[in-house]
């Protein structure tokens, strides 16, 4: 697949122009790769975040990336897992609406988590397939745009089950 790679690892450590943020609603910060993100980056972000007034389910906001090797962060909020149908279109809106607003701001590379995988319980395979669908689509949207994508793994077996949703 042109344009998307993958990387097993710590998403605060890669060099791109955005990373991508699995933040909540409030954009105060929490646990998993949000609290990884806001240790990396510092203070600074957080001050920031607080100017933003919160974000909403699907959408997207950016800041500095402070401390980080990445110079923006995009905060997007995944859906907390419930089976309802929404979820699937707010999952989707949260990669394609980042991705626009990094269009925006002259981003041309950029690094998404497993956004909803962890605490907020989506299903990794599913979360995989509505992730890939929103890029592929938002990439031949944005077909005359240089946009390289880094898909990040945290584990092993979290890339296991990306290989094996696009093998089919
Ligand atoms: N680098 C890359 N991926 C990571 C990292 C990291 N450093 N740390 C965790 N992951 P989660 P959510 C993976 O729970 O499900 C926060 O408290 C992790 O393995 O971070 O969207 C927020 O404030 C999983 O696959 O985000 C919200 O309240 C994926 O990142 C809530 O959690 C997402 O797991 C959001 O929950």
């Amino acid at each position: 697949m042109k344009n998307i790679e993958f990387y097993v690892g710590d998403i605060t450590k890669l060099k791109v122009d955005a990373i991508v943020n699995a933040a909540n609603s409030s954009l105060l910060g929490g646990g998993g790769v949000d609290g990884a993100i806001h240790r990396a980056a510092g203070p600074g972000l957080l001050n920031e975040c607080r100017g933003l007034n919160g974000c909403r389910t699907g959408e997207a906001k950016i800041t500095k990336g402070y401390n980080l090797p990445a110079k923006y962060v995009i905060h997007t909020v995944g859906p907390i897992y419930s089976g309802a149908e929404s979820d699937e279109t707010d999952l989707y809106n949260c990669y394609y609406n980042s991705l626009s607003l990094a269009k925006e701001n002259d981003v041309h590379s950029i690094a998404f988590p497993g956004i909803s995988t962890g605490v907020y319980g989506y299903p990794k395979e599913a979360a995989a397939k509505t992730a890939l669908g929103a890029i592929t689509t938002w990439l031949s949207d944005n077909s005359g745009y240089d946009m390289q994508i880094t898909i990040v793994n945290f584990s092993e077996h979290d890339y296991e089950i990306y290989q094996s949703v696009i093998g089919r």
